[in-house]
């Protein structure tokens, strides 16, 4: 077993820097789209022993520290009782999004094992197959309303800030709801035999600090919290987009704070105290001529050598464009400057 990803991530030090890429099972592999070729999105999520199938994809072929099961954050929103559709090319739509008390009132909070056991039968699969590090995931309980509020993604989320600044009770009743069941969605993963958990907040970096103290870090801090009750896994949270919060973001209570690339990793080190750190290559660099790639690598290796720890990432999901073999050529430029 290579355990190299939980020790960075508990702060210990490490022979070389784990790695591993957001998004690393996806569209950008020929494998992932002979799998998807055959299903809908929805069905390969619905599917353990595809969803291992395609966990396993990156693995094996880029030699990555760490797994992630293959599911999407939108999986449990399904669960709460929502429509939920995938629109080719357009990503994920709910048609009946939420916008008053009976939509909130509306919502399950489900019994995770009950209403999503492929997830949990996904990660157990896995557990048996692997030998790196499985992490399981889910939104954070902002990002997550901003799906249920625009009924899609969004670009200026109109909605969601409206409903926040004009109807607080409402949305503050929404996010408990969405947090509750993320919370005990994350527990059943940890139940289940994942040895990791991210907690991904993509669309955070919309909110000024203030709104963002107020209206998305409290829920993230109890998740957190709920979860040091019941197991000691490392949590890593992500909060793109999230320099100017993250005096904010290291109070959330995660081992691990997960840095876009728009920060420089030594400015987040100086920062974050005694976290360790994930991140921050920018997903286009890795169309970069190989010694231009390596040199940012090396300068982010470089950058973040005083860390409590570093797990070398992208700063958000590798793009579906990108040819794999530069996406290994990375791997093993970290592997090689870190010493492996
Ligand atoms: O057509 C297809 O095959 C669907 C494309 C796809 C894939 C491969 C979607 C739809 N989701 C996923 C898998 C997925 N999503 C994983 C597991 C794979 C891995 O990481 O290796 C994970 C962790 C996610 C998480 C996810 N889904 C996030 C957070 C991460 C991030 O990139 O910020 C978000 C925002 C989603 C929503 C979502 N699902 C799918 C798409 C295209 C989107 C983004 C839509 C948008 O931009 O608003």
């Amino acid at each position: 077993m290579n355990d190299t990803f939980l020790q960075a991530c508990r702060g210990e030090k490490t022979d070389y820097t784990p790695v591993w890429f957001m998004r690393q099972a996806g569209r950008y592999l020929p494998e992932y789209q002979a799998v998807r070729g055959k299903v809908s999105f929805l069905e390969l999520c619905k599917n353990p022993e595809l969803c291992t199938e395609v966990s396993i994809q990156p693995v094996d072929i880029l030699d990555v520290d760490a797994a992630i099961m293959f599911s999407d954050i939108l999986i449990p929103m399904e669960a709460m009782n929502l429509r939920l559709e995938f629109h080719e090319g357009r990503g994920p739509v709910f048609p009946d999004p939420i916008r008053d008390r009976q939509g909130v009132d509306d919502l399950l909070v489900p019994d995770p094992d009950e209403a999503m056991p492929f997830v949990m039968e996904t990660i157990r699969l896995l557990r048996r197959e692997l030998k790196v590090p499985l992490i399981g995931f889910s939104g954070a309980p902002f990002t997550l309303a901003t799906y249920l509020i625009e009924g899609g993604s969004s670009k200026v989320f109109l909605e969601t800030k409206r409903m926040m600044y004009q109807a607080p009770e409402l949305y503050h009743a929404l996010l408990a709801k969405i947090t509750e069941c993320t919370s005990l969605y994350l527990q059943a993963q940890a139940r289940a035999g994942a040895q990791a958990l991210q907690i991904f907040d993509s669309w955070v970096g919309i909110l000024a600090p203030d709104d963002y103290r107020r209206f998305a870090l409290p829920y993230v801090q109890s998740i957190i919290s709920d979860l040091r009750k019941v197991t000691d896994i490392p949590v890593i949270y992500f909060a793109n987009n999230g320099a100017t919060l993250i005096e904010l973001t290291k109070t959330a209570g995660a081992d691990v704070l997960g840095l876009d690339w728009r920060i420089d990793i030594k400015d987040a080190v100086a920062r974050v105290g005694d976290h360790a750190v994930q991140g921050n290559l920018d997903p286009v660099a890795l169309f970069l001529p190989q010694d231009q790639l390596e040199a940012r690598i090396k300068r982010i290796l470089d950058n973040a050598a005083g860390a409590r720890g570093h797990i070398f990432n992208l700063g958000h999901g590798i793009l579906p464009q990108t040819p794999p073999e530069q996406a290994r050529i990375a791997v093993e430029a970290v592997h090689r400057f870190s010493g492996r």
